[in-house]
């Protein structure tokens, strides 16, 4: 046994090269995994970043707590916070989000990718970035982590692996992702995996990253791997959430699954049944809010994996943990969460506002302190950055990272290898004047196009619709669509033509407007009424109105609800406010919608744009007997 141990060593010229570089038990767990590719990415890793040490993370607990330990001993992240468990993380002033400039698509010569999507030729691409990272760990130890995207043995499980000089990141892999160096002991030499590269680069004394300009995120479909330079902001330095998002939607489309930009969640309904939907908003659109919903369960927040398994549409969580935006996390409007991350719990706050071993927030429910220790270095009221621009007490884009199984709320079935059947699929953007709060498609096809690929983003809202700055992102996915967005939109129609049992779509819309006032038409914990009338939906317990953009509920079913729900009176004047159909407003959108998809997009299907013709032509007649603003009332039942 030990000979061939021995014999397969002395084959394995990768291994050779690292057993100088290496103490004997981390060695040990590296040669313990049969396959030579993994050998081969940490010895070139080593060779090119030449670290002083190099750590293997076999997920035992005492490693699982170095690593910790490690990210408070080097400074990347700092215990100073009264609450048990609770560290705090600072990243560069210029990394506070994820970087489209930077972030690159390496395309071979020969292959072209849609010209919305940055890309780099991939030879000078990889000689920048590699050039980068020469030397970019000396002096510091690289950390070796496994993991699995999706639940470990299952059909939907793709094994990664992360090289980084972070212990910021390895702790962050710790709360968000399912372990994974049992599977990689079993890794078959012919199975394909994911892979990161990542060094923070020069650091300052507060271990910022220093080197901003010279940040660099390419991703090379190649060989799937992900190279990170110079970066820290999780988004930017864990390979697993964009990043190998991008590279799992060519691998899904190749197959014939489909990798999203979905929360999960589990909906509960009459007579103790649950119901499972999804869901995709932009940032900031209300997703991970959706998915905490007080007396339901949350699966998944950011990202999932959905396969057609005997005909059913089954979805799992690629992550296990939330890296979640903080403001506006308050005790009213996201009570759960707030519980969560305000007591003893592994947590890490990354770009708050520190100040009396407290983390504060902007919209946390109180007022903020005046001064105190955020991304900037030392704080107060009135300070001014480089850009002359005023510094906030913290980020908009201030985080907490939390392991999902940590959430009282987490629903059970998250590991489950075959996942959970979804009942329904919404999609959501920051629509101020257009659609209704909630409606669902007429089939599966005309919710994935009108609801899913007419996905706009307001990002401001003016009385006069001109000034409104309106972006598409179809999907809510369309940063990270590494594949021509008409094959991409093709895919997607065949996944739900070939299922027996099809997820219902629905459009949701939780920035709907006033038009004259510009006030918004519902309150934040409305989204409850619409997610469980969607779950009677499914089941087929409620009926609905058929308007031209959708089918709508009905009033006395949303005044059941919201009695139920929020122990609200739900009057019909509200009601008949936020589901009048808007024809003009409607119409616009439509153009635009259809604008995109003809001038941005080469290989658009034609049943997109029949799918917004038959819209607009439903809108028009609907005008012709009741004019441009349509109560709901006016609408047969379907
Ligand atoms: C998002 O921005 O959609 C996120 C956070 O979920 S990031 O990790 O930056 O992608
Ligand atoms: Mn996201």
């Amino acid at each position: 046994m030990r000979e061939a141990l021995d014999q397969r060593r002395k084959m394995n010229e990768y291994l050779e090269g690292l057993r100088p570089k290496m103490r004997e038990p981390d060695y040990g767990k590296l040669c313990a995994i049969p396959n030579q590719k993994v050998h081969q990415f940490v010895a070139e890793a080593a060779e090119l970043c030449n670290p002083k040490d190099i750590f293997i993370c076999s997920d035992t607990p005492d490693e699982v707590a170095y690593i910790k330990h490690m990210a408070i001993a080097s400074g990347e992240e700092r215990a100073a916070l009264a609450m048990p468990g609770h560290t705090f993380h600072f990243d560069g002033p210029y990394d506070q989000g994820r970087d489209r400039e930077v972030t690159k698509f390496l395309v071979p010569k020969g292959d072209s990718l849609s010209p919305a999507l940055k890309q780099i030729d991939r030879e000078e691409g990889l000689r920048e970035v590699l050039d980068l990272l020469k030397g970019a760990m000396k002096g510091r130890t690289m950390i070796v982590r496994f993991l699995t995207l999706g639940p470990v043995n299952s059909l939907f499980t793709i094994p990664c692996m992360e090289c980084t000089d972070s212990w910021y990141v390895a702790h962050s892999v710790s709360l968000l992702y399912r372990k994974g160096y049992e599977t990689f002991l079993q890794l078959a030499p012919e199975v394909g995996f994911f892979k990161t590269l990542h060094s923070s680069g020069k650091v300052n004394e507060r271990m910022i990253s220093v080197e901003h300009d010279k940040r660099r995120i390419y991703i090379d479909y190649v060989t799937d791997t992900v190279y990170s330079a110079n970066t820290q902001y999780a988004g930017n330095s864990v390979g697993f959430k964009k990043l190998a998002l991008r590279l799992a939607i060519r691998k899904a489309h190749r197959e014939g699954w489909l990798a999203e930009h979905f929360m999960m969640m589990g909906v509960n309904g009459p007579g103790g049944r649950k119901t499972y939907l999804a869901g995709a908003f932009p940032s900031a659109c209300g997703k991970t809010s959706t998915a905490m919903l007080p007396g339901e369960t949350i699966l998944a927040d950011d990202i999932a994996y959905l396969r057609n398994i005997d005909g059913v549409c089954r979805g799992v969580n690629v992550e296990a943990g939330v890296f979640g935006i903080i403001q506006n996390v308050n005790p009213k409007d996201d009570p759960l969460i707030y519980q969560v991350i305000t007591t003893p719990n592994e947590i890490i706050f990354s770009n708050v506002l520190v100040k009396d071993a407290k983390p504060w927030w902007p919209s946390m429910g109180c007022e903020l302190p005046k001064e105190g220790v955020n991304f900037s270095g030392n704080w107060h009221k009135g300070k001014v950055g480089q850009n002359g621009k005023e510094i906030p007490p913290a980020s908009e884009n201030a985080r907490y990272t939390v392991a999902l199984k940590t959430l009282p709320n987490c629903d059970p079935e998250l590991d489950n290898p075959l996942g959970v059947g979804l009942g329904g699929i919404m999609y959501g953007g920051r629509d101020y004047r257009a659609y209704v709060p909630v409606q669902e498609g007429f089939n599966w096809e005309h919710g994935v196009i009108a609801y899913g690929a007419a996905l706009e983003t307001e990002t401001t809202f003016a009385i006069v619709e001109e000034q409104g700055v309106y972006e598409i992102n179809v999907m809510s996915v369309q940063d990270f669509i590494s594949i021509p967005l008409g094959q991409y939109i093709k895919n997607y129609l065949e996944f739900g033509r070939k299922l027996r049992k099809v997820p219902l779509v629905f459009g949701v819309n939780y920035f709907l407007c006033d038009l004259k006032t510009g006030k918004f038409l519902n309150n934040r914990l409305d989204k409850h009424v619409w997610v469980k009338w969607m779950e009677l939906r499914v089941h087929n317990d409620v009926g609905a109105l058929r308007s031209p953009t959708g089918l709508l509920p009905k009033y006395e079913d949303l005044a059941i609800l919201f009695k139920q729900v929020l122990n609200k009176n739900y009057a019909e004047e509200d009601y008949v406010g936020q589901f009048t159909i808007r024809v003009p407003e409607n119409l616009r959108k439509i153009e635009r919608v259809r604008k995109f998809w003809k001038e941005k997009v080469s290989d658009t299907p034609e049943e997109l744009f029949k799918a917004l013709d038959d819209q607009m032509e439903r809108l028009l007649k609907a005008r012709e007997s009741f004019g441009n603003y349509i109560s709901p009332l006016c609408f047969p039942e379907e």
